[in-house]
Parts: structure tokens; C-alpha cells; sequence
């Protein structure tokens, strides 16, 4: 009744940003997503019947807020599908994200969580309904499942049993490079969670924001399916900036950006002026991930560890999906 996995974090192409059920986590849009091999948490669960609740450290500490909250009803999850409703676990996770460069670490983390909880349980799910139930810790992590570019279709159906991710192509179909720009500044955040809230209920841009994916999605997967860097890069960047101008459209209104988000975006469209293809996506937050090709590593590096404001760039390839240790 013991299990270990790892899954790396992911950054979306096409945004995840919005839902249409809170508690079954049920998006608005569909969402496409490249694994990074740079990021990752892995997680042991051992499913122990001496135990009268769950136990869960992170970092080799003991956890006991909010996060241990979203950890235990995740795994109530996995117990009612187990139907062993008082089998409790103890769960030990490393996380190898740092939460300075601005990924959410929830992704690799449910996503690791999920995966060695089922395997504790031999509850034996296929990817599918691995990523299915990962969705429910949280959205992201369902795309974690799979390794290089993902979707996550949003489904129609009113239980999620149709919302799940699926792999548009492997980690070895194309070498894209993201580097994550950290920065210094520290906001006073507006988690993703109320965001996209705030955003659905009361942005006028979101229905816009919504009508407009399926056409980048269908556009990004033949940029893909390609290797067409340009096309990708225009679409992906294009696509956080309309994400993030649902924002500004909200009561109140907010923004994650910060005034050296906004001058790395400015240097990454330099880069391309001088004939470097280089492409900005943005998270809920103001760190900057840019995407770039092998051969120009060193010089997009170089340029971007000098803004000022800039803190760290730290460089990642496409990754894999979960594996078990
Ligand atoms: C994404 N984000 O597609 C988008 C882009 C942030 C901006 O998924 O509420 O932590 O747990 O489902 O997955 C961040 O939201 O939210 C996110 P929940 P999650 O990656």
C-alpha cells in the first residue's frame, strides 16, 4: 500500500483561465500546456490502517494549513474510489519547483500526489482516468499526467466525467526551450483561483476570451505538428495577452504584471526585432517564461539576466509525464 511517483509542472500555450464548476474543477476552455523536465515534485503515499488521519509532509516538514486541507480531500477522493473510506495515508512530497520562478507547484503536485496514491491502492486507471481525478486537486495538474505538448479538453458533461487532458505530441517531438524569468518584485497576489472567479463573473472581455480559443487551439496544434517555432511562438503569446486583459476588464480590476514584467516582455520583442525568435507566456503572477530555440540559448539568456529587476533565469526542456519509482 505504498507508492512513489514523480510529475513535472507544465506552462500553458493556451491559457487554463476560467470555470464552469468550482468544485468538480470543470473549465471554461479547452487548454493546451508543454511538461518541463526542469520542475517537478515527487511524492511517496503509504495507505496505513494503524493511522486515524491523513499525515503529510512537505520538505520534510510537517504540514498542517491549508495545504494538509487540500491534500486530505484530495485523497477522499481516492478513498471513495477505493471504497476504503477510513484508510488514511501518510504522504511525504519533495518539491523541486521553486516558487520563485512563478510555477505553481500545485501542478506537479496533485499530479504526483494523484498518481502515487492510485498506485498505493493498485487502483489500476488508466491515464485517463488518472487525469481525471488529478483535475479535481487541481486544473493544471491534470496536464501533468502526460509528458511534451497536452490538452486538456474542457468536456461538456455536467460530472467532469469528459474533462480530462490528452497528449498532442511526446517529449521528444520538438526541443523548445522555456526559460523562467524570476524577478525581485513581490505583489500582493490575487490567487488564480479568485481570478478567474472575479474574471467569469464580472469581466465583459471573458465571453471574447472564451470564443476565441478554438481557433488557437487549431492553429497552435498544426504549429506543432509542424515545428513551426514562429507560429507557435505569435499564437502562445497572443493568447496571454488576452488572458490577461480579462483582467483589466474585471470589478475591481487587477493586473499581474509589474513594471519588469512588463520591460521583459519589451526585451523579448527586441530580441525579435534583432532576429531572434523569442515569444513571452505569463502566469497568474509577474514572473515572464520565454520560449526559444536550442541554438539561441546563450544569447536569450545573456539578454534577459540583464533587466534590471531580474533576479534569475532558470532553463528548461520539454519533460516527461508521471513516473513511478
Ligand atoms: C494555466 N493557470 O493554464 C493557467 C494560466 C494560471 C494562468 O492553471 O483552481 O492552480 O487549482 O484549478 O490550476 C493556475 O490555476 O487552478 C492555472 P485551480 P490552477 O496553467
Amino acid at each position: 500500500m505504498k507508492a512513489t511517483a514523480k510529475a513535472h509542472t507544465n506552462i500553458a500555450l493556451i491559457k487554463y483561465w476560467g470555470k464552469r464548476d468550482e468544485k468538480l474543477i470543470l473549465p471554461t476552455n479547452n487548454s493546451l500546456s508543454l511538461t518541463l523536465d526542469g520542475f517537478y515534485t515527487k511524492t511517496t503515499v503509504e495507505f496505513r490502517e494503524d493511522l486515524t488521519e491523513d499525515i503529510f509532509y512537505l520538505d520534510h516538514k510537517l504540514v498542517t494549513d491549508e495545504q494538509y486541507h487540500r491534500v486530505t480531500k484530495f485523497l477522499d477522493l481516492i478513498r471513495e474510489y477505493a471504497q476504503e473510506k477510513t484508510l488514511f495515508a501518510e504522504v511525504h512530497s519533495i518539491n523541486e519547483v521553486p516558487t520563485a520562478a512563478g510555477f505553481a507547484s500545485s501542478a506537479s503536485g496533485f499530479a504526483a500526489l494523484a498518481a502515487a496514491a492510485a498506485r498505493a491502492l493498485n487502483l489500476g486507471l488508466s491515464d485517463q482516468e488518472l487525469s481525471k481525478i488529478t483535475r479535481q486537486g487541481s486544473g493544471s495538474a491534470c496536464r501533468s499526467i502526460y509528458g511534451g505538448f497536452v490538452e486538456w479538453h474542457k468536456g461538456m458533461e455536467l460530472d467532469g466525467s469528459d474533462s480530462y487532458a490528452v497528449p498532442v505530441s511526446p517529449q521528444d517531438h520538438w526541443d523548445v526551450r522555456v526559460a523562467a524569468v524570476v524577478l525581485s518584485a513581490k505583489m500582493k497576489k490575487v490567487s488564480s483561483r479568485e481570478g478567474m472567479r472575479r474574471t467569469v463573473e464580472t469581466s465583459p472581455f471573458f465571453s471574447s476570451w472564451v470564443d476565441s480559443i478554438p481557433s488557437d487551439l487549431e492553429d497552435i496544434k498544426q504549429g506543432i505538428k509542424e515545428r513551426d517555432f514562429e507560429k507557435v511562438g505569435q499564437i502562445a503569446e497572443a493568447n496571454c495577452l488576452k488572458m490577461h486583459a480579462t483582467t483589466l476588464g474585471a470589478n475591481p480590476p487587477f493586473t499581474y504584471w509589474h513594471d519588469t514584467t512588463l520591460a521583459v516582455m519589451q526585451t523579448v520583442q527586441q530580441l525579435r526585432e534583432n532576429g531572434i525568435p523569442a515569444y513571452f507566456t505569463i502566469d497568474a503572477g509577474p514572473n515572464v517564461k520565454v520560449l526559444y530555440l536550442p541554438e539561441n540559448e546563450e544569447k536569450v539568456q545573456d539578454i534577459l539576466r540583464e533587466i534590471p529587476g531580474v533576479t534569475d533565469v532558470k532553463l528548461s526542456r520539454s519533460g516527461q509525464g508521471v513516473t513511478y519509482i
